[in-house]
């Protein structure tokens, strides 16, 4: 499998989850201003929506979009415990989890990192993201996972979005449990293999 990804950006989700399962995979860095790979490949020819993450499988089929990357990359590895089994209905409470992050939570943000948004525009969705924010602190108060008792992909993305308030100057620390979440969820080996392979640690 081979995942292009961006520094920091939500493609930093199924690189952890990736190392979570232990499969063979590669990476090629993506620079989204250009939309070139590293080695000065069209990225539009991979991705005509120019986003990351995609996921090349080794049959050269190509996966886009969090939610289903991740569904597949769990899957790949079930006793990595990182989804529920088919058909039951903790994989629908996984499903809903993710399908949430992807369009409710991960979408807040989109003006908070647009050049030229207007500053109502950057206040609104910074209130947006702040109720979210709020309503998540009350939920994973207790928890140790985002998702049921197992950790989960769920847990990967929400862990890779939470890392963003603070780049658009949001203080995490009013929402301490979700500070404390990230806390245990940044010890995990896979998060810091993926974060030190994208230059980030
Ligand atoms: N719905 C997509 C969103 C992907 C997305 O928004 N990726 C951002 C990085 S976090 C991106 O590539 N942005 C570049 C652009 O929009 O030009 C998913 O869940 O995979």
């Amino acid at each position: 499998m081979k995942l292009f990804f961006s520094p920091g950006a939500c493609s930093l989700a199924p690189h952890i989850a990736l190392e979570e399962v232990g499969t063979d995979y590669e990476t090629v860095k993506v620079d989204l201003a250009t939309r070139k790979t590293e080695a000065g490949e069209d990225f539009l020819a991979v991705n005509p929506a120019g986003k990351v993450p995609v996921l090349v499988l080794d049959s050269g089929e190509v996966l886009t979009e969090n939610p289903a990357i991740l569904t597949y990359i769990a899957d790949q590895k079930p006793e990595a415990g990182l989804a529920p089994r088919e058909g039951s209905l903790d994989r629908y409470r996984l499903l809903s989890r993710l399908s949430f992050l992807g369009s409710e939570l991960h979408k807040a943000f989109v003006p908070l990192f647009t050049p030229g948004a207007s500053d109502e525009v950057k206040a609104a969705a910074a209130d947006a993201v702040k109720n979210h924010l709020a309503a998540l602190d009350k939920e994973l108060s207790g928890k140790e996972y985002y998702c049921g008792d197992q950790f989960s992909v769920a847990d990967v993305y929400l862990f890779v979005i939470l890392g963003w308030p603070a780049h658009v100057g949001i203080d995490m620390s009013a929402y301490p449990s979700l500070g404390a979440y990230c806390g245990r969820i940044a010890q995990r080996p896979a998060v810091g293999a993926a974060l030190k392979a994208e230059g980030l640690a």
